[in-house]
């Protein structure tokens, strides 16, 4: 069955803007059902609607608590559809080890879903993940990925303010020489592909998958 996302992006915009968790887990649902994968219903639906939030959240037509809302139900959909689905996807796929990555949203930035998705995909598709989670500091990235001996440093950032602190990552490497020791790739709303090659990142990631395919690209090469 063809998937219309326009519709489907509608309904799910009009969900989360009434903060109807019950409907948006539904249609979450439904469109699995109809064929969709769950990574294609994060990519094509609920992407771009978190986009049109935050439009919407910038031209002062929606504040702060319903930018809120609308993330705590894209939360509920993940935890309750879309994980649980890729989490079952997984078993059909490819299980030896991939590489290890850490992930992080730098400093001073606590948005994580998209950063979460990219974890979760990476996981399904056999990298070992480490998430520091949010608001974590260069330095604190730097040590963890020592402690951890891991093979990608994964940053992530929608905060246009914290940008500064990607490169200041970057930087931390470079003047401990540790630079060579690690793969760096960074994405999220604010970076750019440009930016990432500026600050001397070894890549930028669009999207979850193409996170998934630049690890896989980088990992490989490392052997
Ligand atoms: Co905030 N917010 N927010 N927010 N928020 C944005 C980012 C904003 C663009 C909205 C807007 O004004 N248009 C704007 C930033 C403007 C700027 O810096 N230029 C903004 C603002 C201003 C703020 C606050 C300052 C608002 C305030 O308090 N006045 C505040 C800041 C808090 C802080 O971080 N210190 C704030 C707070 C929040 C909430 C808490 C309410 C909530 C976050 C909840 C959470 O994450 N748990 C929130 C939300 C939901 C958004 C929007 C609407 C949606 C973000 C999102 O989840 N998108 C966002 C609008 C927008 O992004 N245009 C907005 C969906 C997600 C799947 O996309 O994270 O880009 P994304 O991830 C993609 C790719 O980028 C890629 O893969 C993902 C899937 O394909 N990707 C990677 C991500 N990380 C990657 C890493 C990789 C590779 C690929 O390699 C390692």
């Amino acid at each position: 069955m063809s998937i219309n996302w326009e519709d489907k992006q509608a309904s799910l915009l009009d969900s989360l803007l009434k903060g109807n968790s019950d409907d948006a887990v539904a249609l979450a649902r439904a469109t699995l059902e109809d064929g969709a994968s769950p990574a294609e219903f994060f990519e094509r639906c609920i992407t771009p609607v978190l986009v049109e939030v935050g439009n919407r959240f910038e031209t002062l037509e929606i504040f702060l608590p319903e930018m809120m809302i609308a993330a705590e139900i894209v939360q509920a959909i993940n935890d309750e559809v879309i994980n649980p689905a890729l989490k079952h996807d997984s078993t059909a796929t490819r299980s030896e080890p991939q590489g290890k990555v850490l992930l992080a949203t730098v400093q001073g930035d606590l948005h994580d879903i998209g950063k979460s998705m990219v974890g979760l995909l990476l996981k399904v598709n056999g990298f070992e993940v480490i998430d520091l989670g949010i608001d974590v500091a260069p330095a604190t990235i730097v040590e963890e990925a020592e402690k951890q001996a891991v093979d990608v440093i994964g940053m992530s950032a929608l905060l246009t303010t914290c940008l500064p602190f990607m490169k200041d990552t970057v930087d931390y490497l470079v003047e401990t020489g540790m630079r060579d020791k690690y793969n760096v790739i960074i994405g999220g709303a604010a970076p750019t592909a440009d930016f990432a090659e500026k600050i001397g990142a070894d890549a930028f990631g669009n999207s979850a998958a193409e996170a998934v395919s630049i690890c896989r690209k980088l990992t490989k090469a490392a052997v």
